[in-house]
């Protein structure tokens, strides 16, 4: 009697359960509930590329497909919706969408053009469409007509992109969505007729042979970024998913995949059914920020977002708030100072030109990255209280704090807050070493020790302050070892 008690005990708070740990660093078991389809590992990845991908800072995501070519009108109709998505707007003819693919000859297409303007932006990684939910492919799929190949242009422009890319030193991600509208497979509600089964059969075979195919034809990609696998159809295909990805990670050692990817066997997505992160890192954060480090529960994320309210692709008629550099630059720095990459979406039109308002932004972001790239390349969170004016950034290597201000009180005066005992150290500009800041005590208690620091000059655009606390010397090493744990 008391065996069974013990077992039934032992069955009902979980077993301990293996998980395929493949990386170093990540923990390999847990103790929850028994998932075959879960997280691959807890906690974050430590392995060299995975720790390339947490410092970037910033990326740049491009839309690009057959979209781009009505902008958001059609025959005079203006589509507020997102562009990219226009295909699917009620009166939309699908048929006459479905032969854009013959007008598709981009005269203006430069992709060194493209990788010039997002290097000097400050770009360290791009993620490009190679086919959005239209499934219309960028690249000369063998496994479907419905490409660039038979297109007027003819070209590999994801090859073009790639190489661009590759030769400016920014790393390559592919998006690629699992919706496509053109296979005759492809549904989205779970199959239940014996043909819907048959045919979605042959729409996972597809999409399994077309990620091997990029994987094959673009080697220094350096991982794939998946969207349009919220359908219920997809959802359910937790094995299937699952095998697939350990698939496409022995065919590319180090790939990095975000959490959209695949569900677990109880349909969780993103976090599994034990609240576990699925794959590399978080990819909830669309067009939104976390507010504060609790919300990010200890994972890498990135974060996508739009110039105007929601147009990825190209929509001809921005209406609504566009941001401005100063705000990307702003979502940037809160991205960077809660552990986050920051990318930003540009919808380059059917002639493969960049618009004008994106062209600006880039210069912009570019201009400010020149000065204060320091405070957002191979940066985290500081582990520092959060202050009113702005963020504080801390370099993963060295433990240098950067404040990026942004919001200057009238008093002409910063807050920080320092650990309990510890010196205050050097501060000065980023832009102008000299230029040194005098702090005053305001403050001091178990919880730490609060600083003014009197600016000179209300600054014009956000500025960063370097703060060489005096404790750096002798434990950043230590600090290091500890970030990449
Ligand atoms: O439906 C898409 C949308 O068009 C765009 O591609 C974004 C980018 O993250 N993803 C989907 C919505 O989540």
């Amino acid at each position: 009697m008391k065996k069974l008690t013990y077992l039934i005990l032992f069955l009902s708070i979980g077993i301990i359960q293996p998980l395929k740990a493949q990386f170093p660093g990540a923990t390999a078991q847990r103790s929850s509930i028994a998932l075959q389809h879960g997280a691959h590992h807890i906690g974050k990845r430590t392995d060299a590329q995975m720790e390339i991908w947490r410092n970037y800072g910033l990326g740049q995501f491009i839309h690009w497909g057959l979209y781009a070519i009505p902008g958001g009108h059609w025959q005079g109709k203006y589509y507020p919706g997102a562009a990219e998505w226009i295909r699917s707007w009620s009166g939309m003819p699908n048929e006459d969408y479905d032969h854009l693919y013959q007008q598709f000859n981009p005269k203006n297409f430069d992709a060194n053009a493209w990788a010039a303007q997002a290097k000097a932006m400050g770009a360290r990684y791009v993620i490009i469409t190679t086919k959005h939910h239209d499934g219309f492919c960028i690249w000369p799929s063998k496994y479907t007509d419905y490409t660039i190949a038979n297109t007027p242009y003819k070209k590999d422009a994801l090859k073009e992109i790639v190489d661009a890319y590759d030769a400016v030193g920014i790393d390559v991600y592919l998006y690629f969505s699992i919706i496509d509208w053109n296979h005759k497979g492809y549904q989205s509600a779970a199959p239940k007729t014996v043909a819907e089964k048959r045919d979605y059969e042959t729409f996972k075979t597809f999409t399994a042979n077309q990620l091997k195919e990029l994987l094959t034809n673009y080697p220094s990609a350096k991982g794939l970024w998946f969207d349009g696998t919220w359908d219920a159809a997809w959802v359910a295909q937790a094995a299937f998913a699952d095998s697939l990805e350990t698939e496409l990670r022995a065919m590319r050692p180090g790939l990095i995949i975000g959490s959209r990817f695949r569900a677990d066997e109880n349909g969780k997505r993103h976090f599994d059914t034990n609240g576990d992160l699925m794959d590399d890192y978080e990819q909830g954060w669309e067009r939104k920020l976390p507010k504060t480090i609790a919300d990010i529960h200890g994972n890498d994320w990135d974060c996508v977002m739009t110039v105007p309210e929601n147009q990825w692709g190209y929509h001809s008629e921005w209406r609504g708030h566009v941001k401005t550099s100063t705000e990307l630059i702003e979502m940037m720095a809160q991205s960077v100072a809660l552990d986050g990459n920051f990318v930003l979406n540009f919808g380059p039109d059917g002639q493969g030109t960049i618009r004008p308002e994106e062209a600006k932004l880039a210069q912009e972001i570019g201009d400010w990255m020149q000065i204060n790239h320091e405070a957002i390349y191979d940066c985290g969170y500081a582990g520092l209280e959060k202050q009113d004016w702005g963020y504080i950034t801390q370099n993963r290597k060295t433990g240098k704090y950067y404040l990026i201000v942004f919001n200057v009180p009238v008093s002409g005066t910063l807050k920080i807050k320092n650990a309990s005992g510890k010196g205050i150290g050097k501060l000065y500009d980023l832009a102008h070493p000299e230029q040194q800041y005098e702090t005053e005590e305001i403050h001091r208690s178990a919880e730490g020790n609060e600083y003014f620091i009197h600016l000179k000059d209300k600054p014009t655009q956000p500025k960063v302050i370097v703060w060489e606390s005096s404790d750096l010397d002798q434990d950043s090493d230590v600090r290091y070892e500890k970030a990449k744990t």
